[in-house]
């Protein structure tokens, strides 16, 4: 059961701080939750002071006592408490559009787990249904929908989403920082629109997504009016996520690594260039899964942290990015099928490879629904006992 031990209104102490690139000073609480002081105004009111900001610090690459550690997709199947909650909702979306229940099942991997950070239950699909395109999910398939895109005028009849089309992300979201009353920060988060627009056209999860690969090379104009429209939509819905408190955004490209480089840089990095231009209140952090032939330009984003998958050389990723971003991952989502020795032996190779500083740890992709609650407690562990 949810229990509401917030104060509303509660006052932060204002002490100047370096914005998300360490260059343009914002007011901020005394535990470094920072945003612009005049576009976030709103929150001022709800601020609660963060009793452990480590994975704030570690993206604007200030010094922690330790590595923090979250994990991608940590709310789901691998917790029986998610499990029954789930079952209790009947679906995957009547879970994702309660805010009640989304905030238990966010909140759940930091009773759990003990990660250093939340994300938001939700899903990257929020936005093209905002933006008039409905999505179910199988049990046990995925994703489906029932309208994709498939010429110009499927994207003209698309809206540009606004906050108020996600309301229901947005309460969560809201009610996940009042319970979580400052214990961790609250992670939001969006698809990229290359994703987002590969589910668009595909309608389903792929191997290769090569209908939407196909709509590149046969409507690249179109493909950049959708894209556009997709890179608008989700500015405004990660500005109304940090409005209602999240503490730091990430945007997952999934489906990165389907393209060429040419491609990824046309039709997916400058869009996510947009987008980390766009926000400017709270630290950025860009995944992108399989990029690993654009880790240079990803350097160059406006964004704080990059994310790694276990494919990424740890070394040759820091030289390709720059010592000026902080980067996140990169673990084998397998390891944790593993024994208890050979994860924790792995895990602090893994630490100690990526250094003391501008580290934050993860897997390099979501954990799999059947590894063991108590492996991926033992990655996490591994991690916090860890020092340098
Ligand atoms: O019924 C269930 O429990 C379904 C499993 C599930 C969960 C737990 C889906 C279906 N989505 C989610 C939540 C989710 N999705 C979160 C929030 C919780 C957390 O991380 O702890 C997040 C961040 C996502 C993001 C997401 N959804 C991505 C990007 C990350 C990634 O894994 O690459 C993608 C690609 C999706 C689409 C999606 N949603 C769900 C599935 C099975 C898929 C993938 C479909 C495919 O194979 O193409």
């Amino acid at each position: 059961m949810l229990r509401f031990k917030v104060r509303l209104n509660q006052k932060c102490t204002d002490t100047k701080i370096k914005s998300k690139n360490n260059d343009i000073p914002v007011l901020c609480s005394k535990a470094g939750i920072f945003f612009n002081s005049i576009a976030s105004k709103s929150i001022l009111q709800t601020t609660i002071t963060l009793k452990n900001d480590l994975i704030l610090r570690a993206a604007r690459g200030e010094k922690t006592e330790r590595t923090p550690v979250w994990l991608m997709r940590q709310a789901g199947r691998i917790l029986p408490e998610y499990r029954a909650v789930r079952e209790r909702m009947g679906g995957f979306k009547e879970l994702v559009k309660s805010p009640e229940f989304a905030c238990e099942v966010t909140i759940q991997p930091v009773d759990i787990l003990g990660v250093d950070a939340a994300i938001i239950f939700s899903d990257i699909l929020v936005i093209p249904e905002a933006m008039g395109l409905n999505y179910e999910m199988v049990e046990s398939k995925g994703p489906w929908f029932e309208k994709t895109i498939q010429h110009g005028g499927d994207i003209e009849a698309l809206k540009i989403a606004e906050a108020n089309d996600l309301q229901y992300v947005l309460d969560a979201i809201k009610l996940t920082c009042k319970e979580l009353n400052g214990r961790v920060p609250l992670i939001g988060f969006a698809g990229a629109p290359w994703t987002i627009f590969a589910y668009m056209i595909e309608g389903k999860g792929s191997k290769t997504f090569s209908l939407a690969k196909k709509f590149l090379y046969t409507n690249p104009i179109e493909a950049h009016t959708l894209l556009e429209k997709i890179t608008k939509s989700t500015i405004n819905y990660l500005k109304a996520q940090i409005n209602a408190g999240a503490h730091m955004v990430q945007i997952f490209d999934s489906w990165a690594g389907i393209l060429s480089p040419q491609q990824y840089n046309e039709f997916s990095l400058k869009y996510i260039s947009d987008i980390c231009n766009a926000i400017t209140e709270v630290p950025v952090t860009v995944f992108a899964k399989g990029a690993f032939f654009a880790r240079a330009e990803m350097g160059k984003l406006n964004c704080n942290t990059i994310g790694l998958d276990w494919n990424m050389e740890i070394s040759e990723s820091r030289s390709l990015i720059g010592n000026h971003k902080t980067l996140q991952g990169n673990m084998d989502p397998c390891l944790l099928y593993a024994d208890y020795a050979t994860i924790k032996k792995e895990t602090q190779n893994m630490l100690r490879q990526f250094g003391p500083h501008r580290h934050i740890a993860n897997l390099g992709h979501g954990v799999y629904p059947d590894i063991e609650k108590d492996k991926v407690k033992c990655f996490i562990d591994t991690v916090k006992e860890f020092r340098f």
